[in-house]
């Protein structure tokens, strides 16, 4: 067993913790006050080829691993988890194309995303679908060689701003799983319509919305894998980018860590660092041993899908332990931070708000709970 990065991974690292510390760090609060789209650092990021990672090479793209994304998306949250969930987005956006597409429909809609800067949206969610995945409700009817879509997708991460969607839709709600099947579409199809920016607690530098989608005549060429296939290839991209949450959220949790040392060595109470009281000590490191943890898991679960095995109980594992361990460390770095860590002054307020919705999204953690539970029936 190795630990080590190689080189091209070590190198990967420097490249996406300059981007973090000279691209991302400077604007993050500036973004998080705005809510704008960061759009021109996304495009950055892409140009880096720390975007759109997953895109095999003979399709144009980076090809990265699942391992080399997770290394570098760790980075790029350490200084921004809003901006990061927007970049990661396009892989969550696009691997539904790499899992049901045919290699004409990817040669179609990914290469030229080597060529020109896209933003891609997955849209599962809807606002009365969000775990039920199943229970969905956009409507896809049959009409000769087209699909004419109705209904509503909501809390759609990139929905206001992609260039292309990866849409989920149900030919028969009655059939449930069985029914629902996978299209891919672009932004000028008429009838999409992006509705309602979400006005969130954190991760404000991603833009979240509802879509509507009326009387959308989607040709059949734009469906991905058979009728029916639908759910599981959502299942089967989620397996694939929930390890990317993990990783983001080591990237929050290690800033908390950075922020929160810095701090008890500056700040004094009873004549001396408060860093020197086992109260903060153990916070510093409990932080320390979760951040280690999580990542470990979080690169476990990568590797294994590198190896192209079964994953979902370990990205599963991943996405939870570092998501609920970041949510930990946040609360403890504003703790230690006090008065000051409840103020915009600090950044430790943001990473708070920022780490929450990672607790949410992706599947919350009692759906991890979940897919963890019915795999140990399989073991
Ligand atoms: N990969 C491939 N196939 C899978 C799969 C996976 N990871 N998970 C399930 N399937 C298959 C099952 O094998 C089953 O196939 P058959 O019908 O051939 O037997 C089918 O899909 C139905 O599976 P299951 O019965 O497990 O589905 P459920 O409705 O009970 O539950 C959960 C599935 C709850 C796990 C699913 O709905 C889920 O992940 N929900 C959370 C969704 C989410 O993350 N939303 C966030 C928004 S996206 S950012």
């Amino acid at each position: 067993m190795d630990f080590e990065l190689d080189d091209a991974l070590l190198s990967l690292q420097e490249t996406a913790r300059r981007f973090a510390d000279e691209e991302v760090i400077p604007v993050a609060a500036q973004y998080d006050a705005s809510g704008e789209f960061p759009r021109e650092i996304l495009r950055k990021a892409w140009e880096l080829d720390l975007s759109h990672t997953f895109i095999p090479e003979e399709h144009g793209g980076v090809g990265l691993s699942v391992l080399g994304s997770c290394v570098a998306v760790e980075e790029v949250s350490r200084g921004c988890s809003g901006i990061t969930t927007s970049m990661i987005s396009n892989d969550l956006g696009l691997t539904p194309i790499l899992v049901g597409g045919t290699e004409e429909q990817k040669r179609e809609w990914l290469a030229p995303c080597s060529e020109e800067f896209k933003v891609f949206a997955f849209c599962l969610s809807e606002p009365g679908a969000g775990s039920d995945v199943a229970g969905l409700q956009l409507h896809a009817e049959k009409d000769g060689d087209h699909y004419i879509l109705n209904g509503t997708k909501a809390w759609i991460t990139n929905g206001g701003v992609a260039d292309l969607y990866t849409v989920f839709a149900t030919l028969d709600r009655s059939k449930r799983h069985a029914g629902i099947c996978a299209f891919v579409l672009s932004r000028d199809t008429p009838g999409l319509t992006p509705g309602k920016k979400e006005d969130k607690m954190g991760q404000r530098a991603s833009d979240t919305c509802v879509i509507h989608f009326d009387n959308v005549r989607v040709p059949a060429r734009q469906r991905l894998g058979e009728e029916g296939q639908g759910f599981k290839i959502a299942m089967a991209t989620l397996d694939r980018t929930r390890p990317l949450i993990g990783a983001l959220a080591t990237g929050i949790a290690r800033r908390a860590l950075e922020e929160s040392l810095a701090y008890s060595k500056e700040r004094k109470a009873f004549g001396q660092p408060i860093g020197e009281f086992q109260a903060v000590q153990f916070m510093l490191a409990d932080m320390a041993k979760d951040i280690e943890a999580g990542r470990l898991l979080t690169w476990q679960s990568a590797w294994l899908l590198d190896q192209g095995r079964p994953a979902s109980k370990q990205s599963s594992m991943a996405k939870c332990f570092a998501t609920d361990s970041a949510m930990r460390a946040t609360t403890d770095a504003v703790q230690i931070f006090g008065g000051n860590g409840y103020t915009k002054e600090y950044p430790v307020e943001k990473l708070m708000r920022d780490a929450k919705l990672m607790q949410i999204y992706e599947g919350t953690n009692q759906i991890q709970r979940v897919v963890i539970a019915r795999e140990l029936g399989r073991d």
